[in-house]
């Protein structure tokens, strides 16, 4: 509790309300954030509104200011939490997350890049050079994810299109040695395809090359500086360049090449990244039955550049080799297979670029050399940063991904903190009143239950043989889900293809429409095209593609589907997040049009809603800061009473934790339970630990006095 803020600001901690009511939430919120504060606590938890302007707050001197406090001593802050959960990896050994949520435009990225930020000028008082270059790698390596996973949408100008979870590994001294990233399923279709809308663009890199890249090397890649040239890139209406492209272009070089890089791949990702370019501009067309290409210059630019002969790139644009008992035959390409193979190539090999810049920036930042038997424990931050949940006017495979992603964390939120929680007390037999709040794990089980979930219901439709149409999907969905509470489909014209299910409890529906979802899930890629990029004489592009080393007969698993992967991935990283301790910044966007004025009410209200922010209020107001288990306690604080120190003759360790505290006279702010001490408010916790600092200091010069006989 910031008690030291005064009131003209609104109260610091929601904890604080008068009243736990939605309108005295949202007139907190709302006072906060027109004088200025943009961060509120709920106990640990920060919630923070976009502020769309530069602030003040983020300098050497505010993190002087939190380096090292408590919480409640400084007014909130995400170097506050930053800060806690590093004490917390730091002394009791933990490996700690910090778990940032909210829509798209919310403040994620941001959030999570100040707190690497803070994280960095905290560690490495004694400036060890190999620290310091860690350090560097660590920041560096965003700015090279952003500019490969980043794009404008409409609703934000630096949207991230993939999740990124971020593991910091510190040693037994508190500095970072290395770290590693999981990166979670990228927006690809991107690539190919941007929605309307004036700020829809494809991913950043690809304009920082054409404003930034020098002369000879954009001859060298027969790129034109002209974006309109090229129609990947133009299909989303906006083709301008930013003003920052230019100058991120060379941060960008300069960040791979300090991440260590070698020039042959740093040439490489821009090779793939013209090629894709170059890619959109192939037109096929046809002579009788034989599907041709159009504009042939472009398949010896696309040799060059894939470092390949001409006629393999011809060849695997155009015909595919199947498998028929056991001979090998070239089928043609129909006119419409050569496109969809053209755009699904594009498709792939970003993909393949973008995991690939991940996979070698974990190869060079990952914990090098560490015995645990010489340094001890190595901990971990994890930071994690996701795409926001986002609805756009048409929603389609990606935003449904998306949406889910959202709805886990929203769902390991419920459970860590205000379902598990609850459980507690009423384990321990503490009086409870119970807190209801809207659980989401229905909405979790329709997309990701066994048989029956919406992805079930995919995979199993693309698992058929034939020809299966997003109509089919949609019709099997409709089958199995007709009478789920957050489910209905609906129809709007005869030639549209909708799937429609409600994501909260507010019934905001969001519209998906399933045309592209079977092909998308099932995400395949002709094994030719594989193969072409495999026997490239460039080294670092065949590298990426080792699976063209399969012929066409040696090819028989089927890979798993995207949704499935998706799934899995999700899954495995909330069961990561739920095995350390996670501190939470809850991020709100407080309008749609990036003002730094306007604080839209019913916008932020349904936010708040649907985070749940007010039950976590009342969670948090009548529950307990800390607990431990008597027999812990006991030992941290014993010597703070005579009743306890040095050892205790009460009948057990419950009532000897009821004498310490009585004889402290903090008996108002706990609660026992069955096996463990519930402490109400966490100053309690800092005045016994500041009694035990105190005692400990007079028992170490006592004990020195004896030995030295001079007692
Ligand atoms: V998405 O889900 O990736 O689409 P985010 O990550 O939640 O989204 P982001 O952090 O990118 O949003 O913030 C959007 C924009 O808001 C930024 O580009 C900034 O212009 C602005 N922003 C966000 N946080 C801050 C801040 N603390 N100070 C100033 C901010 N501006
Ligand atoms: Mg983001």
């Amino acid at each position: 509790m910031a008690e030291h803020e005064s009131l003209e600001f609104g109260k610091a901690d929601f904890v604080l309300l008068d009243n736990v009511s939605l309108e005295e939430f949202m007139a907190n919120l709302k006072l906060r954030f027109e004088k200025g504060r943009i961060y509120t606590y709920i106990g640990e938890v920060v919630v923070s509104v976009n502020p769309y302007r530069a602030m003040n707050i983020y300098g050497r001197d505010t993190i002087e200011q939190y380096k090292g406090r408590e919480l409640y001593e400084r007014p909130p802050h995400l170097f506050a939490i930053a800060d806690a959960a590093y004490k917390a990896m730091k002394r009791r050994n933990k490996d700690t997350c910090i778990v940032i949520s909210g829509e798209s435009g919310a403040g994620k990225t941001e959030a999570s890049k100040y707190i690497m930020q803070y994280i960095a000028a905290i560690t490495n008082p004694s400036q060890r050079a190999e620290v310091e270059r860690v350090k560097n790698m660590l920041l560096k390596s965003n700015c090279v994810l952003e500019a490969f996973g980043n794009a404008k949408t409409n609703r934000n100008d630096n949207s991230s299109r993939f999740g990124k979870y971020m593991d910091i590994n510190f040693d037994f001294k508190g500095d970072p040695i290395g770290g590693h990233i999981n990166n979670y399923l990228l927006e690809k279709s991107r690539v190919i395809f941007q929605q309307e809308g004036e700020l829809q663009r494809c991913f950043k890199c690809i304009f920082q090359l054409m404003k930034g890249a020098p002369d000879a090397q954009l001859r060298s890649l027969h790129i034109q500086r002209d974006p309109t040239a090229y129609t990947y890139i133009k299909v989303g209406g906006q083709i301008k360049s930013s003003i920052n492209d230019s100058a991120d272009f060379k941060a960008v070089t300069d960040a791979m090449k300090v991440i260590g890089f070698t020039t042959e791949e740093i040439q490489t990702v821009y090779k793939i990244l013209a090629t894709i370019l170059h890619l959109g501009n192939l037109k096929f067309g046809s002579d009788g039955d034989v599907t041709l290409i159009e504009n042939s210059k472009l398949v010896s630019i696309l040799g060059d550049l894939l470092s390949t002969k001409d006629e393999n790139v011809e060849k695997a644009l155009l015909y595919r080799t199947v498998a028929t008992g056991r001979d090998v035959i070239d089928k043609q390409h129909t006119h419409q297979e050569a496109s969809y193979g053209r755009d699904a190539l594009a498709k792939a090999i970003y993909e393949r670029l973008f995991c690939w810049i991940v996979g070698r920036i974990n190869d060079i930042i990952e914990v090098k050399n560490y015995d645990v038997r010489v340094h001890g424990k190595n901990t971990v931050i994890g930071v994690l940063d996701i795409y926001g949940f986002e609805i756009f006017q048409n929603n389609s495979f990606e935003q449904f991904c998306i949406n889910y992603c959202n709805e886990k964390l929203q769902q390991l939120f419920i459970q860590l903190v205000l379902k598990q929680e609850q459980e507690e007390y009423q384990r321990e037999g503490i009086p409870w009143k119970h807190i209801d709040y809207f659980n989401n794990q229905i909405i979790v089980d329709l997309v990701e239950q066994q048989h029956k979930g919406i992805f079930a219901v995919l995979d199993e439709a693309c698992m058929n043989v034939g020809k299966v149409t997003d109509e089919m999907f949609l019709q099997a969905l409709n089958g199995k889900l007709v009478k789920h509470a957050h489910y209905t489909s609906r129809k709007l014209s005869p030639t549209d293809k909708n799937l429609e299910f409600d994501r909260d409890f507010l019934h905001s529906a969001v519209f998906y429409s399933v045309v592209g979802f079977i092909d998308k899930n099932k995400d395949t890629l002709f094994q030719d095209f594989k193969r072409l990029l495999y026997n490239s004489s460039n080294p670092v592009l065949k590298a990426m593609w080792p699976e063209g080393k399969l012929r066409i007969t040696e090819v028989t698993k089927r890979p798993l589907t995207a949704a499935t992967l998706f799934k899995n991935s999700m899954i495995s990283l909330v069961e990561n997040l739920a095995s350390k301790e996670p501190y939470y910044v809850r991020c709100i966007k407080p309008n749609e049009v990036k003002s730094p004025l306007l604080f839209e009410h019913e916008r932020c209200k349904h936010q708040v809603e649907y985070l749940g922010l007010l039950e976590n209020v009342r969670v948090r107001r009548a529950g307990f800061a800390n607990r431990q288990i008597y027999p812990r306690f006991l030992q941290r604080y014993k010597m703070i009473s005579e009743f306890t120190w040095p050892n205790h003759d009460l009948p057990s360790d419950k009532e000897a934790v009821k004498r310490l505290l009585q004889s402290c006279g903090f008996e108002h702010d706990v609660a026992y339970g069955k096996t463990k001490v519930f402490i109400r408010t966490p100053r309690t916790i800092f005045s016994l630990e500041e009694q035990r600092a105190e005692m400990v200091k007079r028992i170490v010069l006592f004990l020195q006095k004896v030995w030295r006989g001079t007692l």
